[in-house]
């Protein structure tokens, strides 16, 4: 191929912009970009420690693929017809066969120490300060707080026609699953239909919603701010149609907007779990009912 000035300036303008996708694309907001390579900025320590392990990774297989290469290219030069036009009859050389086993699993098992207690650390937390349960139907999903007593809300993709102001087509929803920040959440996920899966890339998070059973994991939010996934295992024909909008806040705001969902329904014996006061200081507080109805 005749590399003329026209293709030259093509091939470095493509090089740079994948350069400057490589350098930009981590930094942008927690939502598929187009053209974006790479993975959404992390939003939680799992997701940070995933990224790490993924990094690492990188590397390792970068390596032994070069590796593997340059042995198939000598190989071909070293071992072809024209230098050899008697080959050699042996088979089997101990020697090699024990090296291409050990060195392989010695890999292996050092990578295992790393990921395995990245496996224990994703699977769970101890003493969650509170849990959201996640159910999957065809073809929304449906969220639930019980500790803070919200019942089942039904969280539907926003239509291309009713998109507005900053919603994002695909990916917006009617009614958001509102987190707070700096909160060990756990995250319960079922499904009452057929196999769904919970996908939150920010959170480095997806779990299978699977009818019959009850999947756990968890999240602690680094940031505020709006991040969005989607179901990620095949669930029919409005698969694509059932995205996941979480705002994560912070936990005063969560606080009052569980207090403007609950309203003055309470069992006062038993009243709803808030992180940052208890239910009596925030009906005698500052923020009294009566207000937050008023609002
Ligand atoms: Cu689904």
């Amino acid at each position: 191929m005749v590399l003329t000035a026209a293709r030259t300036r093509m091939l470095t303008g493509s090089l740079i912009m994948l350069a400057a996708l490589l350098v930009v694309g981590p930094a942008l907001a927690s939502q598929p970009t187009p053209w974006g390579i790479g993975f959404q900025e992390a939003a939680s320590p799992i997701k940070e420690q995933i990224n790490a392990f993924h990094n690492v990774m990188l590397v390792i297989i970068f390596l032994i693929a070069a590796l593997v290469l340059a042995l198939l290219v000598f190989v071909c030069f070293r071992f072809r017809e024209k230098a050899n036009p008697e080959p050699a009859k042996f088979t089997h050389n101990t020697a090699v066969e024990v090296l291409w086993t050990v060195i392989p699993f010695l890999i292996v098992i050092g990578i295992s120490f790393y990921s395995v207690p990245l496996i224990f650390r994703m699977d769970r937390v101890e003493n969650p300060e509170m849990t959201l349960v996640v159910r999957g139907y065809q073809w929304h999903w449906g969220y639930e707080y019980p500790d803070q007593q919200i019942d089942e809300f039904l969280s539907f993709m926003v239509a291309d026609d009713d998109i507005t102001g900053d919603q994002v087509r695909l990916l917006s929803t009617d009614a958001p699953v509102v987190l707070p920040v700096d909160t060990d959440i756990q995250i319960l996920v079922g499904a009452a239909d057929v196999l769904h899966s919970w996908a939150m890339p920010a959170f480095g998070i997806k779990t299978d919603a699977v009818p019959g059973r009850l999947n756990e994991t968890w999240v602690r939010i680094d940031r505020e701010g709006t991040y969005f996934g989607q179901c990620s295992e095949i669930c029919g024909v409005g698969h694509a149609y059932m995205p996941i909008e979480v705002r994560a806040v912070s936990r005063e705001a969560f606080d009052q907007w569980v207090i403007d969902q609950v309203g003055d329904d309470v069992d006062p014996d038993n009243p709803p779990v808030l992180l940052t006061m208890t239910w009596d200081e925030a009906v005698g507080g500052d923020r009294q009912l009566a207000q937050v109805a008023a609002d």
